[in-house]
């Protein structure tokens, strides 16, 4: 089961599952103390649950008549780095200085985790994620992104977007907070597949399309079997010495990385699918 947080065109926001052709709207009034998405996720049983709070009174909605709204409440969101090979190499080549340190990670018993977004600096479907305007070499990184219970639980997954500046980041380590972390920086979205069996890592495609002007500049994919390092594995390193009390979300790293050459502009349309969760679709905007 998917769901989603959606905004309709008489402008109410709702809690949705979602369905082959469109939304069915849930009515979280009906159990005490439930009263936002993350509510449905935390608790013991989300589908039985969503499944009891639909709305009998409201037909299903179209998407045509909806917009998807970024999967997150109050949850802070993390991401882990350097998972993938693909991910190691590109940041050894991207600096030299940094380049032992990127080369230790990807073998380390214990990852790259840092802070990526609060809420605020998160956007949903359709809405623009930015490049620094202080950035002249920046990517989108397409995760699988892990939504994660205060205690700690893989409860589901959506389709996430690290935006990064590689020239910051790659001019020294210790930029890597601003290369990653300012407005508009991480995409999230468009719904959570819930989390009821493990995931097949090896069917988990996730792909990436980058058009300008209406052409397509990259295209790449990698598969979920690709990263080196378990789901699991990932949020306990996280969940060390750390309180979530409103969850957490999870980015868990890239294998997708263009080329040396390849840049973002202002106005590129970044389109990411991760099999069986969907496709997340951002513009692009640099000041
Ligand atoms: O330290 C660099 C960040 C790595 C990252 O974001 C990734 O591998 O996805
Ligand atoms: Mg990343």
């Amino acid at each position: 089961m998917k769901l989603a947080k959606v905004l309709l065109s008489n402008g109410e926001r709702h809690v949705a599952i979602v369905e082959e052709n469109g939304v069915q709207l849930l009515d979280l009034s009906q159990v005490d103390n439930i009263h936002r998405l993350s509510d449905i996720l935390y608790s013991p049983d989300p589908a039985g649950l969503a499944k009891f709070l639909i709305d009998k009174e409201l037909p299903p909605v179209p998407f045509n008549q909806l917009e998807f709204l970024a999967p997150v409440d109050f949850q802070e969101v993390w991401a882990a780095g350097v998972t993938y090979k693909r991910s190691q190499v590109a940041r050894m080549e991207e600096s030299e200085t940094a380049a032992s340190h990127y080369d230790q990670v990807y073998t380390a018993d214990r990852p790259e985790l840092f802070f990526k977004a609060t809420p605020n600096r998160v956007c949903g479907p359709n809405q623009p994620v930015r490049v620094r305007f202080d950035s002249q070499w920046s990517v989108p990184e397409p995760e699988l992104t892990l939504v994660v219970s205060p205690d700690l639980k893989l409860v589901g997954y959506t389709v996430g977007n690290d935006m990064s500046a590689r020239d910051i980041e790659g001019e020294n380590p210790l930029y890597l907070p601003q290369a990653k972390f300012y407005k508009e920086c991480c995409g999230l979205g468009p719904c959570v597949l819930l989390h009821d069996k493990p995931l097949d890592r090896e069917a988990t495609k996730i792909m990436l399309t980058i058009e300008r002007d209406g052409a397509e500049v990259f295209r790449g994919d990698t598969s979920v079997a690709e990263m080196a390092r378990g789901l699991e594995d990932l949020i306990s390193w996280l969940g060390k010495e750390n309180d979530f009390p409103n969850g957490v979300l999870l980015l868990t790293g890239t294998g997708i990385v263009p080329p040396d050459e390849f840049t973002l502009e202002n106005r590129d349309v970044v389109s990411i699918e991760i099999t069986g969760i969907g496709t997340l679709i951002n513009p692009v905007v640099k000041d």
